[in-house]
């Protein structure tokens, strides 16, 4: 308003308008305009500069939105919970229809295609060429028995032959006599308390410390021994003394829960050989039958970690000075000559007292057993052919020929 009275005053005083007053007069008014624009917030340039500059987007800071955002529309924990770790899958007991011989013979079908069944092919009459036996040769490279166990195997064949020429069935009997030979005095030595329960067994609790390397079943072995063991009316206590992964531990508590076996586990991180510990003072405690301890998956290469089971396995000792009773390696029958390395260090780490042969419904070959059995001096104690409690049995050494070779008698 002050402008526009001082124009105003400025034309009256003005006199007779001549061009320079209508210039200065002109000036003016542009200049009273433009002022006038600019106290009101409304320059002529201001559009051209705002449409020339990107629009930035107003950040909001997260939080200051969250408090933006009306309690009803907030959103629910899920969405921004870190996604956990899922317990493995915990097979569901399959019906016990199925024979146990029935099971074994279906689960090493591949093992008898791939290797065992096509041996006996080679027979063709009452001889043996030269190519015929580099191929036996091969195939029982091929099946993992061991170089050993082969050039003994290959010897006696030969022997034999040079006697007596014989034919597809008396060759699976030779085979079958020969890998019992190899492997039943071992065999004869595992212990009875591992599958049956007995009340007055010496041993209360029986000890059992699970080991092998990452994912060989040791988890499922035991959810499925436990099974067997509550089934004949023991009372079981698990130890999870692999604490590096919840999961496993949750996956252990579902057997555990299904079996009826008590079990004993502890946080994320927490000592291994502390959780054996109070489980086994627990099933002291409870006057338990068994105790079995899973322990985690490791590579046999892995010194520290070989040092920690062994460590683990000791400190039972300040309970029950006898304990572990077994000390049992479990292998996954597909590793092949690998697993012989794994045997060996875990035994030189643990004595083991027994070997579980897990997956033989694989493709395993079905021979690293074999030679592990006859290296190490360690019987098979238990043999798994499927993720069912029924798949997992005591391991029977003529059963388990006869099913390898396709005898039927
Ligand atoms: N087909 C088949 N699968 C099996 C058998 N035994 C175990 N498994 C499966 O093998 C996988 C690994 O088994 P786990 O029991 O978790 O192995 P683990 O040794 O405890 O593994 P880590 O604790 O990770 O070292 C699971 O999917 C089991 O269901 C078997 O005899 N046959
Ligand atoms: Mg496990």
């Amino acid at each position: 308003m002050e402008l526009i009275k001082s124009l105003y005053e400025l034309l009256n005083i003005s006199g007779p308008v001549n061009s320079g007053d209508l210039f200065g007069l002109g000036s003016l008014i542009y200049l009273g305009f433009a002022s006038l624009a600019l106290l009101l917030g409304n320059s002529n340039k201001a559009p051209k500069e705002i449409e020339a500059r990107p629009e930035t987007p107003v950040k909001i800071p997260v939080e200051a939105k969250k408090e933006a955002i009306p309690k009803e529309e907030a959103p629910v924990a899920e969405e921004v919970k870190v996604e956990e770790e899922k317990p493995a899958v915990v097979a569901t007991p399959a019906k016990p229809e199925v024979s146990w011989s029935e099971r074994l013979k279906k689960g090493l079908g591949r093992s008898r295609s791939e290797v065992w069944g096509k041996l006996g092919k080679i027979f063709n009459g009452n001889s043996l060429s030269e190519d015929a036996i580099e191929e036996i040769e091969e195939l029982l490279y091929g099946a993992d028995i061991g170089p050993a166990t082969v050039a003994e195997l290959m010897d006696e064949l030969q022997e034999k032959l040079k006697k007596e020429g014989f034919g597809e069935e008396q060759f699976k009997e030779f085979l079958f006599s020969f890998l019992s030979e190899k492997m039943e005095g071992i065999q004869k030595e595992t212990p009875k308390a591992l599958y049956e329960f007995s009340a007055d067994s010496k041993n209360k609790p029986e000890v059992i410390m699970v080991v092998g390397v990452n994912g060989a079943g040791k988890t499922t072995t035991i959810g499925k021994l436990s099974t067997k063991l509550t089934r004949q009316g023991a009372k079981v206590v698990v130890g999870a003394c692999d604490t590096f992964r919840a999961a496993a531990v949750d996956q252990l508590q579902v057997w555990c829960e299904r079996s009826g076996a008590e079990m004993v586990r502890a946080k994320e991180g927490a000592n291994p050989s502390g959780v054996g510990f109070d489980a086994l003072q627990k099933a002291i405690a409870m006057g338990a039958d068994y105790c079995i301890l899973d322990t985690a998956g490791r590579l046999h290469t892995k010194d520290n970690l070989m040092v920690e089971l062994t460590k683990s396995k000791n400190v039972l000792k300040k309970l029950d000075d006898s304990a572990p009773h077994h000390t049992l390696l479990v292998i996954d029958a597909i590793t092949g000559q690998n697993a012989m390395r794994q045997a060996e260090e875990f035994n030189k780490a643990l004595d083991l007292t027994g070997l579980i042969f897990t997956k033989c419904d694989g493709s395993s070959k079905a021979g690293s057993a074999i030679g592990i059995v006859q290296q190490l001096k360690v019987p098979i104690a238990y043999i798994g052919v499927g993720e069912s409690v029924e798949d997992l049995n005591a391991f029977d050494l003529d059963d388990y020929l006869k099913a390898l070779l396709d005898m039927t008698h």
